[in-house]
């Protein structure tokens, strides 16, 4: 009898403790590397983010993605299209478990835009997220549009969004994209926060 009542009481504080795990969760940023300035005061891609490497083709032609002290004092990801093209910096996190539902935003500042042709996977500026399950495989991708974003609407602007997260979700990635469009974005605070867990 004592032996379950052990069993009963063990039982019950794990599951409190699941439950509070849980809830400590909700509402956290997964993501503080997505402000940009954690590192301190260097301009190096911050450890976590892929930045494509500026000597390679076609980066050489004056598409640009890194960081710049914005006006507001702190460290901002800038990506520069000279041209009508493509320019990408990505990043990836574990997932703790149990998250049914994922809010992404950032804050996006355009610059002189001009669009080019229509894009079916996302005009201008925008977040591509995967999610991965335990081998690496890509179960879901979703995009995160800033929309139609013009060289007239040269204000900070927020963006979010909210996701399910599958079941077999282990991984996500993130990609800042901006294609089809000519002229300079800067993307910040970028967060990934539960608002949902499984029971
Ligand atoms: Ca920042």
């Amino acid at each position: 009898m004592k032996k379950l009542r052990y069993l009963l009481l063990t039982t019950l504080l794990l599951a409190a403790s699941t439950a509070q795990a849980q809830s400590n969760i909700l509402g956290r940023n997964l993501f503080p590397e997505g402000t940009f300035d954690i590192f301190g005061e260097s301009l190096q891609v911050p450890s976590g983010w892929k930045f494509p490497d500026p000597n390679d083709k076609p980066w050489q032609k004056g598409f640009r993605v890194d960081l710049v002290k914005g006006e507001g004092g702190t460290k901002e990801l800038r990506m520069v299209n000279p041209d009508f093209g493509f320019t990408s910096a990505s990043a990836s996190i574990d997932l703790p478990p149990k998250i049914d539902r994922l809010r992404v935003s950032f804050r996006v500042l355009p610059k002189r835009i001009e669009l080019g042709a229509p894009d079916p996977a996302g005009n201008g500026a925008g977040i591509y997220l995967r999610f991965y399950d335990k081998d690496g495989k890509s179960i879901q991708a979703a995009w995160v549009g800033a929309g139609q974003i013009k060289s007239t609407d040269a204000e900070w602007q927020d963006r979010e969004s909210i996701f399910n997260v599958p079941t077999s979700a282990y991984r996500i990635g993130m990609e800042v994209v901006f294609r089809s469009a000519k002229g300079e974005v800067r993307v910040d605070d970028i967060e990934l926060v539960p608002v949902g867990v499984t029971e």
